[in-house]
């Protein structure tokens, strides 16, 4: 039987993906972990633990003493913030990454998962339908320690045999957790000022193109993933995935139709210069031929359903 560790469950995918994972193996299969202990909060149904995912010791014991074989490794610093705390970010993303593939292989784990981004792709990738075997040039704090990760992940499947499986995100779109610091959360703080009636801020330009996608389906495409015969995983790196592009404009007007007097300001910032090394669009087919990838929700069924659920979850995250 499966027994499953979240780890940065609280964040943005953690607290989608916990949930999911729930309802697929019992809430009895997962432990929900988080650095924070006011996270606890956010986990009534199911068991969830205070866990500094750079303690070894500490990882070592969790997984022994509560018989985990499968663990879900979402702890990070993202990008916006990574730039801020460069040492810090690249120290935790990287460090945490191989303490567990270390345990993975000292404890046999059945299989890990861990995110990359499509912030691997830098400056002098291609930006249009960027392949799987593009040329990566990350230049953020973020994506070079997503580079390295994949590397190890890669190294870790191929030296040791252990399962550890990865998928490059676009920016993650959700309604249950507060945006996490990362360059693409504009599409999630955009949702907040169109329903609280305000002028939203944008700190990317208008035209700024990102590969997107709606946080359910980026936990399906996780436990997708994770539920692929090993057979069908060709790529151990990590998996290009998208749903959907846009633009700062676009969604603002696709907004707009719901709420015909929000406003919007562009105010480019810092993170500009990060959105702007990054693909427009993505070339995700190693997914959608491996293990059958396919996206549920566009830019309008997302806006929808986010409009929809958000104001009961307001004041809940
Ligand atoms: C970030 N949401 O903005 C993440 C993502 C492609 C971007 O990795 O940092």
């Amino acid at each position: 039987m499966n027994k499953i560790l979240v780890t940065g469950a609280a964040g943005q995918l953690g607290t989608e993906l916990t949930q999911k994972l729930c309802e697929i193996h019992g809430s009895e299969a997962i432990i929900a972990s988080d650095i924070n202990q006011n996270s606890s909060a956010k986990f009534s149904f199911c068991q969830f633990m205070v866990l500094d995912v750079m303690d070894k010791n500490s990882l070592r014991n969790a997984i022994i003493n509560e018989k985990i074989t499968q663990v879900y490794h979402l702890a990070a610093i993202l990008s916006a913030t990574a730039e801020q705390k460069p040492l810090l970010a690249w120290k935790l993303n990287i460090d945490s990454l191989l303490i567990l593939l270390d345990l993975a292989k000292e404890l046999k784990l059945d299989r890990v998962f861990w995110p990359s981004s499509i912030a691997v792709f830098g400056k002098e990738s291609p930006k249009i339908n960027t392949a799987q075997d593009a040329v990566q040039t990350a230049n953020t704090v973020y994506g070079i320690s997503k580079m390295a990760g994949e590397r190890w992940c890669d190294y870790y499947y191929s030296h040791h045999n252990v399962d550890v499986r990865s998928l490059r995100f676009p920016g993650l779109i959700g309604y249950k957790a507060k945006p996490g610091g990362g360059t693409t959360d504009y599409a999630v703080d955009i949702f907040h000022k169109a329903l609280a009636g305000q002028v939203f801020r944008s700190f990317l330009e208008k035209e700024t193109r990102l590969p997107m996608m709606y946080m359910p389906d980026a936990t399906k495409a996780t436990i997708d993933l994770m539920q692929a015969p090993s057979d069908n995983i060709t790529v151990r790196s990590s998996y290009n995935l998208t749903a959907m592009s846009f633009t700062p404009e676009e969604i603002f007007l696709e907004l707009k139709k719901h709420f015909p007097e929000f406003k919007i300001k562009y105010q480019p910032d810092y993170r500009q210069e990060i959105a702007s090394n990054w693909p427009q669009t993505i070339d995700d087919q190693y997914a959608r031929n491996d293990w059958n990838w396919q996206q549920e929700y566009d830019l309008p069924e997302m806006t929808k359903d986010i409009i929809k659920n958000l104001p009961y979850w307001i004041d809940k995250i």
